[in-house]
């Protein structure tokens, strides 16, 4: 008895010997993912980059007396669309493919387009709302447009512009002299009254909102644009802006003129050039870059603040309707000099005096979405297709195989080992393509490391380069000026400054004899 229980507990003692011995091999010789590089996006930002194409709606004042920049000059009554519809702004966006809209609660003129207890310069003082909520209608334009934007499931962003003409005074504002809408002046340094505090205080009202069922409002981002056309000196506080916003709107992405979490892209055309870096090394509160520098950003920089490329739709940010909006191929064109170059697209569509985007500004919009999505939809490299690489992190192809670049899984990607620092991916496609773009996307969750890349393709017997750029980062897209019939491509890597993460590389183009 006693031998036989001794024997059964010793076949035991070798089975978990022989586990454990199993799970120590798994242990040490499964690969550890590489270590994350230098800056990385938080969680908000990652989310953020993956938004890419959105709109911005330059609305209020200045849509009804015509003006890019006004003065301050008309009261409230002066807002007055004749049919607005906030549900077909968030409609054509969504319809668009626009991933949200970022409204102007308060552009440079300072009046509100919400319902502010901060000022009397609001439009709920005009005749337009008051006549609206004696009809028990809603008249909070920021209220009205979240909710349209959350019923057609797109995000929701505000603008508040800290530069106030309304209370600013270097800005004359005689029209309002006399009137409950002459207020203190108080933007500037030099001035009594703390602007700061009453900034504060409107943007902490814009963060609370509450939709009107009492559902709390989603803010995506806030746009602190930097501009001022005046030369009253006035200090901000962006730490207690950021605060606020992050208190209140932990998923929200602050753009500031050159980052906080999102910077400028140094223009407003909606472009960039071909090296873009997601990170730089100064915030919001030290001296501006020059426009050169925000396209280009800094290479392993101190902080991980994105570009956002803003761009107009129409000539000017508010609706003028003696002016033209772009056509589609131009939409085209920008679309792949900012999302293309890594950079998200917000693209501004004004309302006109009715409070509604024009019939033909949608159909320009839809147009394009569709020309993109014809354009992006022809991939041609699936999932199935075999995939070789110049080597594979720790050999351990489940984890780090070049495979992962195809899975459409944003959180897989192809490694090498840590110290190296190019690599080679080929894949057969299986069959003659005609090709004529790539679409590139570095593994940003764990840093910017790619300076320099190469994509070849086998013409006519013998591998010819098709195209080369220099960062990739979130996403980088290279269109051929002509196509070229291929069965075999590659991707190289041919530098970065720690071991490169690919997470995925798709073709663009048509079986041969299909097109
Ligand atoms: C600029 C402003 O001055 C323009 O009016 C517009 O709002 C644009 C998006 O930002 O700084």
């Amino acid at each position: 008895m006693m031998t036989r229980a001794w024997s059964i507990s010793r076949r035991q003692w070798v089975f978990y010997l022989v586990g454990a011995v199993n799970w120590l091999s798994a242990v040490v010789y499964s690969q550890a993912p590489p270590t994350a590089y230098l800056r990385t996006p938080s969680a908000n930002q990652l989310e953020w980059h993956a938004l890419e194409y959105y709109a911005f709606i330059h609305f209020g004042p200045n849509t009804f007396t015509n003006e890019e920049w006004g003065t301050s000059q008309s009261t409230p009554d002066v807002f007055a669309p004749t049919a607005l519809d906030t549900d077909q702004w968030a409609k054509s966006f969504a319809d668009a493919g626009m991933a949200g809209m970022i409204l102007t609660a308060k552009h440079h003129d300072g009046m509100a387009l919400w319902d502010t207890n901060t000022t009397t310069y609001k439009i709920s003082n005009g005749k337009w709302a008051k006549d609206r909520v004696s009809q028990g209608l809603n008249a909070d334009v920021v209220q009205m447009a979240a909710a349209s934007a959350k019923k057609y499931g797109i995000k929701f962003g505000i603008y508040l512009s800290p530069w106030d003409i309304h209370r600013d005074p270097a800005m004359s504002k005689t029209n309002l002299t006399g009137t409950i809408y002459d207020e203190p002046q108080i933007f500037g340094d030099n001035t009594p009254g703390d602007y700061n505090e009453f900034y504060a205080q409107q943007l902490t009202e814009l963060v609370t909102m509450k939709l009107s069922d009492g559902s709390p409002i989603q803010v995506s981002e806030l746009w602190l644009d930097g501009n001022s056309g005046s030369a009253t000196v006035q200090t901000f506080n962006w730490t207690d802006f950021r605060n606020i916003i992050h208190e209140y709107q932990p998923g929200a992405i602050m753009w500031g003129h050159q980052g906080v979490d999102a910077r400028w892209v140094g223009n407003e055309d909606g472009v960039t050039v071909a090296t873009n870096w997601h990170t730089i090394s100064r915030t919001q509160d030290e001296p501006h870059y020059s426009g050169d520098q925000l396209e280009t950003g800094v290479r392993d920089g101190a902080y991980w603040t994105p570009a956002e490329a803003d761009a107009r739709l129409r000539d000017g940010w508010f609706y003028h309707a003696n002016e033209k909006s772009k056509t589609a191929d131009t939409l085209m064109t920008m679309y792949m000099q900012s999302v293309g170059r890594s950079v998200n697209l917000l693209l501004d569509v004004p309302p006109d005096t009715t409070g509604q985007i024009v019939e033909g500004d949608v159909d320009i919009l839809l147009q394009f979405g569709s020309q993109r999505d014809a354009f992006l939809s022809r991939t041609i490299l699936n999932p199935g297709l075999p995939v070789n690489a110049s080597s594979v992190r720790g050999e351990d192809f489940a984890l780090y195989g070049p495979a992962n670049v195809l899975d459409g899984n944003k959180d897989t990607y192809w490694a090498v080992n840590d110290n190296e620092t190019t690599s080679t991916l080929e894949v057969d496609l299986d069959g003659t393509y005609t090709v004529d773009a790539f679409i590139t996307q570095e593994h940003i969750a764990l840093g910017q490391r790619v300076g320099g890349y190469a994509i070849d393709a086998v013409v006519n017997g013998t591998y010819q380069t098709l195209a080369t750029g220099t960062s990739l980062g979130y996403k980088r897209i290279d269109r051929l000026s002509a196509s070229v019939e291929t069965n075999r491509i590659r991707l190289r890597i041919t530098q970065a400054n720690a071991t490169p993460l690919v997470n995925s590389f798709q073709v663009l183009g048509a079986r041969s004899g299909s097109v």
